[in-house]
């Protein structure tokens, strides 16, 4: 019988909820760092929200950041440590609103590290305030008619944003929400974390999560919705393919 390799995820369970997208994301982050062999030599920087419950499952090293930061601490990780796998791991809300200013700069710098953002489409730790990713019409706690565009802006694309820097490394977006989805994010994680070894720059992939608790439906709803709901907001795919491909 073949013995699969585990990947290097701690032995204790994860502490999400049960449908939360962020476990699968760990995973198939936690499989491509295994299977390029730096699982003794990464060092993720970590935003507040519900990435921090990563710091039970995952088994490299972690920084935990003030809230947005992450993105500048990984490039001074990267700075100190170029030996290292430098990945950053956070939220929408960590990522692309209170740290938008820190996210856009690393990229524009051409940051030689990896960038992923969960977006589950609300500020999930806090009890599902809205987030700069909610989509129209969705309800939140703090847009309980649903969010209304024309007032609160429309939702942020940032891996659209960056991929017109053409500098950096690559750009994707991915999902969790099928398994045709994930197979697909498996390579653009692949890709990404390859372009950092490579040195070839900046690589951010987001990928759509489910939040089911927050969200208020059940797991096979927050799936359904996320097609119907998400995925026109945010289509997934290769925004800025790697230097060599394009
Ligand atoms: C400076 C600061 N402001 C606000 C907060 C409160 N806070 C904690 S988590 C969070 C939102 C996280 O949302 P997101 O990044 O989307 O992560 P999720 O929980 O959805 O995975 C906020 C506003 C904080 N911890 N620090
Ligand atoms: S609140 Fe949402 S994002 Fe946070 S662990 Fe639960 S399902 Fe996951
Ligand atoms: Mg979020």
């Amino acid at each position: 019988m073949k013995t699969l390799k585990r990947p290097f995820m701690q032995d204790e369970p994860n502490h999400f909820c049960s449908g939360c997208g962020h476990g699968i994301a760990n995973r198939i982050i936690a499989e491509v760092v295994e299977e390029f062999g730096y699982e003794k030599k990464s060092i993720t920087t970590l935003g507040v929200g519900c990435s921090c419950n990563m710091n039970f499952s995952w088994g490299g090293d972690k920084l935990q950041c003030a809230h947005g930061r992450a993105s500048a601490v990984v490039t001074g990780v990267k700075v100190a440590r170029p030996d290292v796998l430098a990945m950053s791991y956070q939220g929408d809300g960590d990522a692309y609103v209170i740290g938008i200013a820190e996210t856009l700069n690393a990229a524009y710098r051409n940051a030689n590290v990896t960038v992923f953002v969960i977006n589950n489409n609300n500020f999930a730790m806090t009890g599902g305030q809205m987030s700069w990713t909610t989509v129209p019409d969705q309800i939140t706690t703090t847009s309980s008619r649903g969010r209304d565009v024309y007032t609160t802006g429309t939702p942020m694309k940032v891996p659209e944003m960056v991929s017109t820097f053409d500098n950096i490394g690559y750009v994707a977006r991915g999902s969790v929400h099928s398994v045709k989805e994930i197979n697909a994010l498996k390579k653009y994680v692949r890709a990404a974390i390859e372009a950092q070894i490579n040195g070839e720059g900046y690589s951010l992939v987001e990928i759509l999560a489910p939040c089911p608790t927050n969200w208020g439906l059940n797991l096979e709803e927050s799936l359904k919705w996320m097609e119907k709901d998400v995925l026109p907001h945010y289509p997934t795919g290769e925004l800025l393919k790697r230097k060599g491909d394009r």
